[in-house]
């Protein structure tokens, strides 16, 4: 079952709000966090915006799982 944008072999878009990022470590951080997921085939972390933008396929990775990741690294996903 697909949750919303696209099928399991379509290339879906979403961006998510990240808080608490404050260098270019921490964007570091969120990146490879995000990069973990399966299925996720990009990731541009916008620090001064403190937003992320994210490329993947819509099999396992959705928003909640992106924020869910973002969390575990200590900072505040939210979409
Ligand atoms: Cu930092």
């Amino acid at each position: 079952m697909s949750d919303g944008c696209c099928g399991p072999t379509d290339t879906c878009k979403s961006t998510i709000n990240v808080g608490g990022m404050t260098c270019g470590h921490c964007a570091g951080i969120v990146e490879a966090a995000i990069k973990k997921i399966p299925g996720v085939i990009k990731v541009d972390v916008d620090l001064e915006g403190k937003k992320v933008d994210i490329e993947y396929t819509g099999e396992s990775a959705n928003v909640e799982s992106f924020i869910e990741a973002v969390n575990d690294a200590g900072y505040q996903g939210s979409a």
